[in-house]
């Protein structure tokens, strides 16, 4: 049950009986990512004082510049969630094929997989607004003991036993899910603990914001075009608040907390649309859900799309149910 208040730590002991595989190991993953978490947030809050700022001369998979901390939040959420014995793999948008892990006792019999957008929105860091961390976690399909393959990460989303987002923001928080709802803990930077700040989140059943980058309207899918002018016409509770800050943590974050939706569609330039299934859609879908959400691609739910490859992208309608259906109702029609 979730005290307000309550420390991370305390709060995992108390609830990992419902984690239905094995406790333990939940503690440990969610510990782990815990103090990962508190080591990339203090990167992030000094990033203007020391020179980590600017690209670190590198593309990553996505042909995308990529941030110096990007590379270093990926080292540092590897690094420890490898140091936790809980995890035989890791894929991440920073690295172009997946991880295996071994045990100490060299063999592959850790039952997790991890997948992670380490710092996502890290093009925002260079003008002081709030990224985050995505993680999804699966209990691996192939046998205990022997090397991951492709098909311990390419599950539907309905199959994660955990999701979750650190939003490094005016304060550092994590909210996660491992199915009995989700909830939110606000690090109290001068101890280094987080507390239960936000019990059991609740997505506002409809609301009046929404969040897409109408640069791109030329290019969006008649569906989507027809929904913004929906949002935009003065009728009932419209015209909607535009709010799109570049950033999806903190854009859900906002509108898991006061109601509305955030669309990442295909485009002409992107035909399946820009944001990743496995560890950008897939979690973020798994919390709305838990939260009294939906997540969709348009047509379809999120987390019952079969994925193909590590790194393929899909359309994304997120956030209050109402919302979602009704965004999906312009895309039905403009069919
Ligand atoms: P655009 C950040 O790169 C990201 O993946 C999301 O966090 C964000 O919502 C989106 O892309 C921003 O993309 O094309 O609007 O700049």
């Amino acid at each position: 049950m979730a005290k307000k208040n309550q420390s991370l730590g305390e709060f995992i002991i108390e609830n990992q009986n419902e984690f239905k595989y094995s406790s333990g190991e939940l503690s440990r993953l969610i510990n782990s990512i815990r103090l990962a978490a508190k080591v990339v947030n203090h990167e992030v809050n000094k990033a203007g004082l020391v020179d980590i700022l600017g690209a670190a001369g590198d593309l990553n998979i996505q042909g995308e510049d990529q941030q110096k901390l990007d590379v270093y939040a990926n080292e540092v959420f590897i690094k420890t969630l490898t140091n936790r014995e809980i995890v035989c793999g890791i894929a991440s948008e920073e690295e172009d094929d997946y991880i295996t892990i071994k045990g100490r006792n060299e063999k592959n019999d850790n039952k997790y997989v991890v997948l992670i957008d380490p710092l996502d929105g890290s093009s925002n860091i260079d003008v002081n607004v709030s990224v985050g961390t995505i993680f999804s976690v699966y209990r691996r399909v192939t046998p205990s003991g022997t090397p991951v393959t492709m098909d311990d990460f390419l599950q539907p989303g309905i199959n994660q036993v955990a999701a979750g987002y650190i939003v490094y923001g005016t304060s550092t928080m994590i909210v996660y899910t491992t199915g009995h709802g989700v909830n939110g803990f606000t690090l109290n930077p001068a101890i280094g603990t987080y507390y239960l700040s936000h019990p059991l989140m609740k997505f506002p059943e409809t609301g009046t914001i929404y969040s897409v980058n109408e640069g791109n309207y030329i290019h969006f899918p008649q569906g989507v075009k027809d929904y913004i002018k929906y949002c935009q016409k003065e009728e009932e509770d419209r015209p909607y608040t535009s709010r799109y800050i570049g950033s999806l943590v903190s854009d859900f974050h906002r509108n898991m907390i006061k109601g509305g939706i955030y669309i990442y569609p295909n485009t002409s330039k992107n035909p399946d649309g820009k944001l990743r299934l496995l560890y950008e859609c897939n979690p973020m879908a798994m919390i709305a859900e838990q939260a009294g959400g939906l997540a969709s691609n348009g047509f379809k739910r999120i987390l019952e799309i079969q994925p193909i490859s590590l790194h393929q992208r899909v359309p994304f309608f997120c956030g209050s149910k109402k919302m979602v259906e009704k965004a999906e109702e312009f895309m039905a029609n403009a069919k």
